[in-house]
């Protein structure tokens, strides 16, 4: 049975890695920061009582702060693969936050990189790690590839910068297999709340549900590419099954604003927005709601911008070339993003009609609009 450590396992992309691999039959270790309140809701499903003795899913606390749990990790579980997703990944934070995230998402791939090399595993244990199209930030203006140059615009895509290059620096001076996934935006029901997609899907849902009047956004200009993580999971896994360890780009090719984005969610509870105004000043009103089972009215503000959401330095536009991942990997993308908006505001809607019949019930509910 081959064994896998999933570090981030807790995160989007880990919970669906790790239901790919306990499917394909692999034993898998994730791990887990310790919080002081349980955050484990994506994986609860997969839980398997620890005090049994032959489970499959594996849970260890450890943090890519600290080399010494992740060596002895390494050294217990004796992986045949490691997929390195733990980060501090939201870009707008890691202005705020510019130390940490070099930490973990710089060194932190050190670490594991060093505690493989350490520990006499170099011939055995095959590594992904989770590089980012924020790699290419300020190069715009054509479909990005593996042989773009990069040009990092956040703490954060400075810090990836560091764990993409050590990868392949430990490829090549040790010959480790050792791999980048670059890959492009990728979302779902399981998405981050604060990040831009999930914010709009969770909204509309409480907006068509009379929780909400509006939504707070900021640069509704930005382009990118969006794709589904159940897709991109898949693509992790294969490019740790390839004969030689290469670098792959993990994208649709196809580009969209977050304006659009907004207009394609609204349309799913059967509402059509107009924008008028210009930068901070503009705002969505409805012109017109065609299911009289939600609470939207004609005219009603559904969408102001915040300019607190604006960042320092921003990536006008992404857009990936996936040509070398779909011929070497055999890789294709089974969600376009019509069917990527569909999957979240049905899951949204469904998740907030149960917060308005607790709120129904005289229950506290979460309003937290991040
Ligand atoms: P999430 O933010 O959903 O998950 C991040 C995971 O990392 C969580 O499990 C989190 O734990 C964990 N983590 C955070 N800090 C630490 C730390 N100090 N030590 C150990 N674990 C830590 O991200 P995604 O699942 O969306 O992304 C997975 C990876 O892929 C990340 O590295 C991200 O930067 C990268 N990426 C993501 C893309 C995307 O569009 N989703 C695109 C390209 C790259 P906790 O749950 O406790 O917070
Ligand atoms: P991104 O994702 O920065 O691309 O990083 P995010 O969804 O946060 O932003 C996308 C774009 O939307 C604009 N935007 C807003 N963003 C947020 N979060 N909140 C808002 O209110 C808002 N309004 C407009 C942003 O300015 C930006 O242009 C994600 C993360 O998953 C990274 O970890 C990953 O590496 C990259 O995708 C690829």
């Amino acid at each position: 049975m081959k064994k896998a450590i999933i570090t981030g396992v807790t995160g989007q992309d880990g919970a669906y890695l790790a239901e790919l691999l306990l499917d394909k039959g692999y034993e898998v270790h994730g791990i887990k920061r310790r919080s002081s309140l349980f955050n484990t809701q994506r994986i609860d499903h997969m839980y398997e009582d620890p005090h049994e003795k032959h489970i499959r899913f594996k849970l260890h606390y450890g943090d890519l702060s600290d080399s010494t749990n992740i060596i002895r990790i390494i050294q217990e579980v004796q992986p045949d693969e490691i997929y390195n997703l733990g980060a501090m990944s939201h870009v707008r934070v890691s202005f705020d936050e510019p130390e940490y995230t070099a930490q973990v998402d710089g060194i932190g791939t050190l670490r594991i990189l060093e505690a493989v090399r350490l520990l006499g595993l170099t011939h055995k244990t095959r590594i992904y790690q989770a590089s980012t199209s924020e790699l290419y930030g300020g190069v715009q203006g054509h479909a990005q590839s593996e042989t773009t140059p990069f040009y990092p615009r956040s703490p954060y895509a400075v810090a990836k910068l560091y764990g993409y290059w050590i990868t392949v620096n430990y490829r090549e001076a040790y010959g480790m297999y050792a791999c980048n996934g670059i890959l492009f935006n990728h979302e779902s029901p399981l998405r981050g709340e604060t990040f831009v997609t999930r914010k709009i899907t969770r909204a509309v849902a409480r907006i068509a549900l009379g929780l909400q009047d509006k939504v707070y956004l900021g640069n509704l200009d930005s382009l990118r590419d969006w794709g589904h993580a159940k897709d991109y999971v898949e693509a992790m896994y294969l490019i740790l099954q390839q004969e030689t360890p290469e670098d792959f780009v993990i994208a649709t090719g196809v580009t969209t604003s977050v304006r659009d984005f907004v207009k394609m969610a609204f349309a799913e509870i059967g509402v059509e927005l107009e924008f008028t105004g210009e930068g901070s000043d503009e705002v969505a009103k409805v012109v017109s709601a065609s299911n009289s089972d939600y609470k939207v009215e004609v005219g009603q503000t559904v969408l102001c911008i915040d300019p607190r959401y604006y960042r320092p330095t921003e990536v006008d536009l992404l857009l990936g070339d996936p040509a070398k991942a779909m011929a070497k990997l055999n890789w294709k993308p089974k969600y376009d993003l019509k069917a990527l908006v569909q999957d979240m505001m049905s899951a949204d809607v469904k998740l907030f009609r149960r917060d308005q019949f607790l709120a129904k019930s005289g229950h506290q509910v979460l309003n937290y609009f991040e």
